[in-house]
């Protein structure tokens, strides 16, 4: 068959876009080769509706062992004693929890999207603003940290059945024991959405939300450095609270309503070859040498709030606990759409976003979100950072200087040259 060079020449294009630059991405890293192997093997061929043991297709028998592999290390990793491994990402997998555990016209309580939190904690223009009733908690001005006696405050007036705990852009650590109690009191399932640090959590690097958490959803490819994906984890299963019923008059335990959200809920056929991605990925969360790496992660995060707040940079808390921080760029006189054109024209890779109290829409944003996982993947240290953060300052005093602009492009891709992928 010929190749089609159409597709594998972008493809070798967007190869190169990465080797040559700076990946700043915090929900962005780079997945092994063999990760990328599974990914991209023939299992993407098979159909395997349901769970291992129990398809509505023939032929299952390899997918089933693949599947209940990457099960039995998801758990091994995080201590959980229940898996769901096939949502396809990170937001089909809150989509299934909340059609597993909430009627239409529930009231949910989530994190601020404009404050860091996601689109599916109750944005209103995602399914969790539009199915559910959504209220928010955000962060202090003065801090950029979650007081948690507001949290019960707005809890205990909106009285939600679902409290959402997690962030796409917050960098301080969760304190799911309040977030525990909290729920407790007013009667509300605690969901942990730990896509982004969740390979910290992994490693013992953050606090335990499955200690707390009645159900905890991740993605798969951010610090977890997996295939794109997500899944949903329990540590102890527990029988459905609110005393929804089967069809046939039977409450059910919350593992197997959350199966029934991911399918048929939610999704059709689980894309094996992914899973199988997930398992080689969860395989190599549980090395050593990723303990070195989530270590590392974190210390470059910290290295770079360092040296960022020492160049007079606004980052919001002053620091970090996890693999990322957002940047308030207003001190800077330049918008976070600014910023992200100046800084991806040399090469350095990061997503406008958002800040607390944010005066611009999200098309334009004040701020810029940075994280450390996929620098850290390439072999990046904490003594990088402050060359790192010398250019993304250097980029955006000069953000109109196409001559800056250049030289610090071609610096950026001659020292990455020093550090291939994989080696
Ligand atoms: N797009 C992801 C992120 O960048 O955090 C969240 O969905």
């Amino acid at each position: 068959m010929q190749k089609d060079n159409q597709v594998f020449d972008l493809i070798q294009k967007e190869h190169e876009r990465q080797l040559n630059g700076l990946e700043l991405i915090a929900s962005e890293n780079f997945a092994s080769p063999q990760v990328m192997e599974a990914a991209g093997s023939v299992l993407t061929n098979k159909y395997a509706e349901g769970l291992p043991g129990k398809r509505y297709y023939a032929g299952c028998e390899f997918v089933d062992q693949i599947e209940n592999l990457a099960i039995d290390r998801i758990k091994e990793l995080f201590g959980a004693t229940w898996a769901n491994v096939q949502p396809h990402s990170g937001a089909q997998a809150n989509a299934a929890v909340m059609l597993a555990t909430l009627n239409a016209g529930d009231k949910i309580l989530g994190f601020d999207l404009s404050h860091g939190g996601h689109l599916t904690h109750g944005s209103a223009v995602n399914f969790s603003g539009k199915l559910y009733q959504p209220s928010f908690y955000g962060v202090e001005k003065e801090t950029g940290t979650i007081d948690m006696d507001k949290v019960a405050d707005t809890a205990k007036k909106e009285m939600p059945k679902l409290i959402i705990c997690g962030a796409s852009a917050y960098s301080r650590d969760w304190d799911y024991e309040s977030f525990r109690a909290i729920a407790d009191e007013v009667g509300a399932l605690l969901l942990a959405d730990i896509s982004h640090p969740s390979g910290l959590i992994a490693r013992g690097l953050l606090n335990d939300p499955l200690e707390y958490c009645h159900i905890v959803t991740t993605t798969t490819h951010k610090t977890l450095r997996g295939p794109r994906g997500g899944l949903i984890m329990l540590r102890d299963d527990f029988e459905n609270p609110f005393g929804l019923k089967t069809p046939k008059g039977v409450v059910r335990k919350m593992s197997s309503l959350l199966d029934s959200g991911v399918f048929p809920g939610t999704q059709g056929g689980p894309l094996e070859h992914v899973i199988a991605a997930k398992a080689v990925a969860f395989g190599e969360a549980l090395s050593d040498k990723y303990m070195d790496y989530v270590l590392q992660v974190q210390k470059n995060a910290q290295a770079m709030a360092t040296s960022l707040v020492n160049r007079g940079f606004d980052v919001i808390s002053q620091g970090t606990d996890n693999h990322l921080m957002l940047i308030d760029l207003r001190s800077k006189d330049i918008t976070g759409k600014d910023a992200e054109n100046a800084l991806i024209k040399a090469d350095i890779t990061v997503n406008k976003n958002m800040v607390p109290f944010d005066d611009k829409s999200p098309f334009v944003t004040s701020g810029i979100r940075v994280g450390t996982a996929a620098i850290t993947t390439r072999g990046l240290v904490e003594s990088d950072m402050d060359r790192i953060v010398e250019y993304i300052d250097k980029v955006i005093a000069n953000h109109e200087n196409e001559t800056v602009i250049n030289s610090v492009r071609s610096e950026i891709n001659e020292w990455m040259k020093g550090y291939p992928l994989f080696k």
